[in-house]
Parts: structure tokens; C-alpha cells; sequence
């Protein structure tokens, strides 16, 4: 429930009506909620395939992805074994430099690994 509404309820509950200041600042907070909305979060997934390097693989979340190699290992497996896992969570420009960097790496290798965002 949005701040608004939050005091619209609670205003009801003890029947109270906003008057035209309180009305003001309500919608005042409302306004300045709307504006600080959070930004969307993209998940960087990866995708397995049969033919790229386990240890390509962890290189590039260490590298990329800032992961200690133990949690890169087990990023790494994940996929593996599951097909899909994600590797960090970001807002949308840093997620899609991510998914380009992975990709351009992994051609320059010519490797097939695939990688992708998805909204959070
Ligand atoms: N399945 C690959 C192999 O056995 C390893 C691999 C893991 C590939 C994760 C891609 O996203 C991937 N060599």
C-alpha cells in the first residue's frame, strides 16, 4: 500500500476527513513517492551449453561479476546442472553492459556461452 492510500485508510478508520492542508500535504507526499520510485532491478542470467569451458566460465564471473571463486564455482554449476542461473542483479544500463561484455568475451573465445536479462 502506497503512503496515500496508508493515510487515507488510517484516516477512515478514525474518521477523520483530511482537510484541505492535510489533503495538500497528502498529495504532496504522494507527488515526492511517485518521483523516488525505485528503479526496476535486472537479473543477469546465464545460460548453459555443451561446449564452453567450465573454467572460462567461473573466469568470467570472477572477472565480471566481481564473484570470490568458491561462489563463482557454484554460480558456474548451477547452470550446469540446471541450464540457467543468474549472476547478479543490477538496474538496467549496468545489466545490459553485463550481457554485452559476456557475450563479446565469450565470442572474441568463440565460445558459445549465452547470457540475458530479465526484469526482476
Ligand atoms: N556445460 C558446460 C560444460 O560442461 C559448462 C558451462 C557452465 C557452460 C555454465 C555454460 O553457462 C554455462 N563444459
Amino acid at each position: 500500500m502506497n503512503i496515500q492510500s496508508r493515510i487515507y485508510a488510517s484516516s477512515k478508520s478514525q474518521n477523520i476527513n483530511p482537510g484541505h492542508d492535510e489533503q495538500i500535504f497528502i498529495d504532496l507526499l504522494f507527488e515526492n513517492q511517485q518521483k523516488t520510485k525505485k528503479p526496476s532491478r535486472y537479473k543477469v542470467l546465464m545460460l548453459n551449453d555443451d561446449y564452453t569451458p567450465m573454467d572460462f566460465v567461473v573466469h568470467i564471473l570472477q572477472q565480471l561479476f566481481d564473484k570470490p571463486t568458491e561462489e563463482a564455482i557454484k554460480i558456474m554449476m548451477n547452470v550446469h546442472n540446471n541450464g540457467i542461473g543468474v549472476c547478479g542483479v543490477y538496474t538496467y544500463e549496468i545489466a545490459e553492459t553485463k550481457v554485452a561484455q559476456v557475450i563479446n568475451i565469450a565470442r572474441q573465445q568463440q565460445h558459445p556461452l549465452q547470457c540475458m536479462l530479465e526484469r526482476e
